[in-house]
This record gives C-alpha cells, sequence and structure tokens, in this order.
C-alpha cells in the first residue's frame, strides 16, 4: 500500500490490486490525417503526453503490473456502428470513409493502430471498443475480474470523451478510478479541466487524480 497525494485527496494505492488502461492513444487521434483531424482538431496537444504516458506504461510494466490499451474502432462492415454516430461529425469524412490512413476507426487500418512510442508489448490485452466507453460491449469487465483487479489508473485520449466516459463506466462497477493528469489530454483544454474538476469534486464522485510521476514513485515505494 502506498499513499498518493492526490486530488481530491489521497489514494490508497494497492498496486497489487490494480490495473493501467490507456485509451485509445491510435494514430486516428494522435496523427495528422486522422479522424480527430479530420474533425479539424490540433492534434499536437495529443502528441505532447506521450513522453509521459510512456513513462507511465513503463512504470506498471517494470513491476509486472496488467497494462490494458484500448482502440476506439469498428468492424469492417461497420455492424457495430449505430448511425447515430456515424452520421456526426465531419459529413465529408465519416467513420468507415477511407482517408489517408486507411478506413477512418476502422478495426484492421493502419489508422487505428495504436502509436508507434506507446505500442503493446506481445501478451498485453487490446480492446477493442465500439463506444466511447471501453466496459461497452466489450470483454473487459470480465477480464477484470478474472485478474481480481479493483484499481484502475487511467490515461489516454481525450480526457472527456472516452477516459472520462470509461472511468464513470467503471466507478459504477465499484473500481476505484485514478486519472493521471499528464498522461490524458484533450483537443480543448477547458475541457480537460472541467473533465479532471467534475470527476474528482464532491468526494471524488467518480475518483482521484495525480500525476504520472506521483504514481510512478508510488508503485516503487
Ligand atoms: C473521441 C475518444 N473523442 N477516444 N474518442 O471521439 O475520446
Amino acid at each position: 500500500m502506498a499513499t498518493i497525494k492526490a486530488r481530491p485527496f489521497d489514494f490508497t494505492f494497492a498496486p497489487e490490486n490494480a490495473a493501467l488502461i490507456v485509451i485509445d492513444m491510435q494514430r486516428d487521434f494522435i496523427e495528422p490525417g486522422g479522424f480527430g483531424a479530420t474533425l479539424g482538431n490540433d492534434v499536437t496537444r495529443l502528441q505532447a503526453i506521450v513522453p509521459a504516458t510512456a513513462r507511465l506504461i513503463a512504470g506498471f510494466r517494470k513491476a509486472g503490473l496488467p497494462v490494458i490499451h484500448t482502440r476506439e474502432c469498428h468492424a469492417p462492415d461497420l455492424s457495430d456502428c449505430p448511425p447515430a454516430k456515424r452520421t456526426r461529425g465531419n459529413p465529408s469524412l465519416r467513420i468507415g470513409d477511407p482517408g489517408t490512413m486507411g478506413r477512418i476507426l476502422i478495426a484492421g487500418e493502419a489508422g487505428a493502430d495504436i502509436i508507434q512510442a506507446l505500442y503493446p508489448l506481445p501478451g498485453e490485452t487490446v480492446i477493442d471498443k465500439p463506444g466511447k466507453g471501453a466496459f461497452y460491449a466489450t470483454p473487459l469487465g470480465e477480464m477484470l475480474k478474472e485478474k481480481g483487479v479493483r484499481q484502475l489508473v487511467f490515461a489516454g485520449v481525450t480526457t472527456e470523451v472516452c477516459v472520462q466516459t470509461t472511468m464513470r463506466e467503471a466507478n459504477d462497477r465499484g473500481y476505484e478510478c485514478l486519472l493521471a493528469t499528464d498522461a490524458t489530454e484533450s483537443y480543448f483544454p477547458e475541457f480537460k479541466k472541467a473533465a479532471i474538476d467534475m470527476m474528482t469534486a464532491q468526494g471524488a464522485i467518480v475518483g482521484w487524480a495525480a500525476t504520472v510521476d506521483q504514481i510512478v514513485e508510488a508503485i516503487d515505494d
């Protein structure tokens, strides 16, 4: 057990029961020409968290703790992409349309893959998810139960969309959730701040927040 001076109050970290979930660090969100960029976003904001995210992943790997990666993507026939999702966004480049890195957000296409700098090691779990939350329509919940995980550390993009949705899903399922503030980012700085404020408010109503250094030091304790 280690104590992390987190927001909004100390987080009692039990690494032996913890896993890291790295949300959607995919080329489609982070590299020029991907889904995020086609929606008019500045992807350099997301690129800036790559070194801190790599340090967090390295800390978990060094301690032999589970590292789970997610990818937001859909089946090639789009059977898992509701029209209500597909018909929003950029009308000239929708999910499933051909982009510069293959079909946008489609499993198996180059753009849907995880960026090279954070690439999963052989044996690490990669969850493909059709929704914003990583529990919806995936085996994640069962897998965490099997591993006896009770605490989840979160990193990835974007803070207020897939990270926040997954943290809320996890919180409702009884996990203690800790967000690594410098290993998550949004295309909109004000949304990142608001998401962290909302989740940590009211006595950690969704969870806690701390920096990568704080979390890695606590793993090493
Ligand atoms: C979005 C995500 N923003 N991974 N996906 O569409 O946050």
